[in-house]
Parts: C-alpha cells; structure tokens; sequence
C-alpha cells in the first residue's frame, strides 16, 4: 500500500457504482433501479405515507436480491485497504446494501441505511432485519405492529452520522469518491469539503460525475479494475494547499 505525499487520512465514498459488478442496479440511468418507479413514488417519507404497501414492495424485493449477490473486486480492494491500511480511514458508503462489510470492511458507515435493517417508529429503535419486512411487520424490541419501516434515509431526511462525517472530511489528507453520479446531497459535497480543507481529491467512476470537476484526478472506467489497481496509488501531485480553519476541530456549532 503506497503511501506517497504523507496521506495518512483517507476518506472514501461509494455509490451504487461499486455494487454495479455485484449484479445490483444503480439508480440514474437507462437500467436504473428507478426505472419503473418514479423516485416520489418510493424514496420519501410522504410515499411511505401515502402507499406503503408500494414502499415495502419495493425495499422486499431489493432485501430479497441481496441474498443471490456477492461483493466484487472493488469491495474487496476496499477491505483490504481498511485491513492493511495503518493511517485513519473512514468508508463512507450511501450504499444500502451489505456488500462492503461482507467483503470485510469495518472503518464503515451507511449513510443512507441499510437494508438489512429496520426502524420501528413506535419505539424509535433500530433492529437487524431479514425476509420480507411488509405493512404488519413487529418489532422484536417493543412488540408493536405495523409501524416498522425500512431503515432508509429518504429524500428529505437527514443521512446518518453527519458529525463524524463531517469531522473525518475536515482531516482527510485523501478523499477517493467511487462509483457515485454526485447528484444527490449532501454526499455531493463532500469532495468540496474535502478539497477546501486540504485534502488530495480522486474520482473512480464509469463516467464522469456531476462534481468531476472538482476532482485532482477523474479516473474513468470500471470500479472492479480502477480500485484494486490501487485506491491510494494516486498520481496527485498538488502541493500541500493551505488548511481549512474547520480542520483538526470539533463538529461546528448548529446554527441554534
Ligand atoms: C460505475 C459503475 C462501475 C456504474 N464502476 N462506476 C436541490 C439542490 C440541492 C439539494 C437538494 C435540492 N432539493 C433537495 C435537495 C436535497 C436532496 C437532494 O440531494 N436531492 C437531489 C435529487 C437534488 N437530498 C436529501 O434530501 C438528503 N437529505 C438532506 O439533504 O438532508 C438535509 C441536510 C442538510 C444539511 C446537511 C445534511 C443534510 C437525503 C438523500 C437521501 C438519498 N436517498 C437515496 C435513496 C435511498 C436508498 C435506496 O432506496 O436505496 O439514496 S437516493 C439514491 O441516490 C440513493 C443513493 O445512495 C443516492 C446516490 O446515488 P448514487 O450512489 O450516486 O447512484 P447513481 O445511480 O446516481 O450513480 C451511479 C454512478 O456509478 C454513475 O455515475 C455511473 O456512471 C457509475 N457506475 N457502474 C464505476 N461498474
């Protein structure tokens, strides 16, 4: 594992892209999972509210899909950069499904949700899940029915763990994003975060995202040769930019 420039703090993102070779579909484009289904239909709290025998139908189905899919090279490059890596690193994934921790990454966080979870409203827990989850579903921990959803971050809500986020972007010496269109906030941002604060910028991607610009280096092909070709392996060659004054601090102060 190279480590040139002294990174010592890597922060990496992953979208659907990386789960493309697994066999799971990603969500823009013209075999998009949202082809069929329109994203206000299924992806915000009003849907689940208006429909949520549709919404569960759809999570049910993608729950089930899990189980005929493995991780691909991309994954697997990605736990061993987490196993051989000594530095910090933080995996940021908006991915729902479990591939990146069945590959064996643990420096880890989803967040968008998990699939293989769910949130039962009544007692505002979160618990393991498998199988069909469905309208009547009971929670395990307070024994209620009908008011378990999929654990989902949905348009509008906010994704997990902003904090830590937040935190590991302002000391990331290294930001890789892969697989990731970059239409969908806040993970959008994240490499202008990165990139003001100091950090060395890397896109691995089929094509170009929406913030490539952005990006010290954009390398364009598939995730399962371009990340285990070397996820820290990078050309980059700017020199140290100065710090953001966020760096190395604690979580800003909200704004209340
Ligand atoms: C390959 C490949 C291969 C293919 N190898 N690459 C107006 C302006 C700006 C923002 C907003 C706005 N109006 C509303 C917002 C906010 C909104 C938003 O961003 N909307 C946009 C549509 C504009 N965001 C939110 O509501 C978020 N919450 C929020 O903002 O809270 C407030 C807040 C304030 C301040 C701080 C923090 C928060 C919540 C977003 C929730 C997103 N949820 C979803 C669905 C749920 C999960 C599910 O059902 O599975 O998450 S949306 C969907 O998009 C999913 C994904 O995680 C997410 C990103 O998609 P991703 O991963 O990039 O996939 P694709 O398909 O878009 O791209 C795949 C890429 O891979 C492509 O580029 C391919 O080329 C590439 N590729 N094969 C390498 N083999």
């Amino acid at each position: 594992m190279s480590n040139r420039n002294n990174i010592n703090n890597v922060v990496v993102l992953t979208g659907a892209g990386v789960s493309a070779e697994s066999g799971l579909a990603t969500f823009r484009g013209p075999d998009g999972l949202w082809e069929g289904h329109r994203v206000e239909d299924v992806c915000t709290p009003a849907a689940f509210r208006r429909d949520a025998a549709l919404v569960h139908a759809f999570y049910d189905a993608r729950r089930a899909k899990l189980g005929t899919v493995e991780p691909n090279a991309a994954h697997e490059a990605l736990a061993r950069l987490d196993a051989e890596w000594r530095g910090e690193l933080l995996l940021i994934t908006q991915n729902v499904d479990d591939l990146h921790e069945r590959a064996g990454s643990t420096r880890l966080l989803h967040m968008h949700g998990e699939l293989a979870k769910g949130w039962c409203l009544a007692c505002d827990e979160r618990l393991g899940w498998t199988g069909d989850m469905g309208e009547g579903a009971i929670c395990s921990l307070c024994g209620t029915s009908g008011r378990v959803r999929p654990d989902i971050v949905w348009f509008g809500e906010m994704p997990y763990d902003m904090d830590r986020i937040d935190e590991a972007l302002r000391n990331a010496d290294l930001f890789v994003s892969i697989g990731t269109s970059g239409a969908v906030y806040p993970a959008a941002g994240f490499v202008q975060t990165a990139r003001y604060c100091g950090a060395q910028t890397l896109e691995m991607n089929l094509d170009p995202s929406l913030g490539s610009s952005f990006f010290d280096e954009s390398r364009i092909g598939p995730a399962g040769k371009l990340v285990p070709n070397g996820s820290t392996r990078s050309s980059l060659s700017r020199s140290t930019p100065a710090r953001c004054p966020h760096r190395g601090r604690g979580p800003r102060p909200s704004a209340d």
